[in-house]
């Protein structure tokens, strides 16, 4: 069996396991619209705590809004939004990502007790690596083509699902370079960051190539996106029964962990999936 190693935190992934589900927990600014007694830390503390009662596995912080043309943030704006979320719920019972590009970010999060980091920018930034290099907290890496800013103006591959992959191949390496142990891995095609809806629906198909090569766990994060809207022609707040199928493919071609903002919803859609993929498996209709 093997093992992804999330800081404090310990799970199966593969054959036969159940897929994680990794709840987002977006951070905005303070509005002090009321005075500053209900803040945006409340706000996110109430989220948390529903996505626990949810049976949510680890729960992503992020302050930054990596949406196509977002602007950046500072270190300084970044800190202040993610690190006081971190403190609140670090002892909360489950495993705590922070979402982050920046690696005073990712060190500042693993000093206060954070269990992974979730790099949509693949840990390529100066430093990255030495950043997480001396923790045991599980590191998501993701691909992204160029920027947030400019990530989807005309994105053009030869063969996405290659491409993605011997990028993801690279890093792994990089990461195995920096000493850093591969159980903490998991991989990331990135839907959305800089993919056409072609390009997408080719890495979803392609999931398992992508498994194969890297031998992984991978991280699918296809909640809400613009992809479900073309699809479906929905906006985002009606995007739920799209995205539930997208991530129930997802883990159909071998994803471990599924990044969702409906956590109640995609909890119960998993339990049936696994109760039927197990019942395949002791019948012997699976290899
Ligand atoms: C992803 C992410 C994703 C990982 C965002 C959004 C945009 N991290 N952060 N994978 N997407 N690992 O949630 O729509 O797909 S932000």
């Amino acid at each position: 069996m093997q093992h992804l190693q999330i800081g404090r935190y310990r799970f199966a992934w593969g054959k036969g396991t159940r897929p994680l589900v990794m709840g987002i927990l977006n951070v905005t600014p303070d509005s002090f619209s009321d005075g500053g007694r209900f803040t945006s830390l409340d706000a996110a503390l109430s989220h948390a705590e529903q996505m626990m009662t949810d049976d949510v596995d680890i729960i992503d912080i992020g302050g930054e809004s990596s949406r196509p043309g977002a602007e950046t943030l500072s270190v300084m704006e970044e800190l202040d939004r993610v690190m006081p979320v971190v403190f609140a719920l670090r002892d909360c019972g489950k495993p705590i990502s922070v979402d982050t590009c920046k690696p005073e970010v990712m060190r500042e999060a693993i000093e206060a007790g954070a269990d992974m980091i979730n790099d949509i920018n693949g840990f390529c930034a100066p430093g990255a690596l030495r950043a997480v290099k001396d923790s045991d907290c599980g590191l998501c890496i993701m691909h992204m083509l160029g920027d947030p800013r400019t990530m989807q103006i005309a994105p053009h591959y030869e063969d996405v699902v290659i491409e993605v992959g011997d990028f993801l191949v690279e890093r792994v390496q990089a990461f195995g370079e920096a000493g850093i142990a591969r159980d903490r891995l998991c991989i990331d095609p990135g839907f959305g960051f800089g993919k056409t809806l072609e390009h997408n629906l080719s890495l979803l198909a392609g999931l398992d190539d992508i498994q194969q090569r890297v031998e992984l766990p991978i991280l699918a994060g296809l909640s809400r996106k613009s992809m479900i809207g073309k699809i479906t022609g929905k906006p985002v707040e009606h995007r739920l029964a799209g995205g539930l199928a997208a991530a129930l493919f997802a883990v159909e071609r071998g994803a471990a962990i599924v990044r969702v903002h409906d956590v109640a919803e995609t909890v119960d859609a998993i339990k049936i999936w696994h109760a039927a993929s197990k019942a395949m498996f002791s019948t012997g209709k699976s290899e």
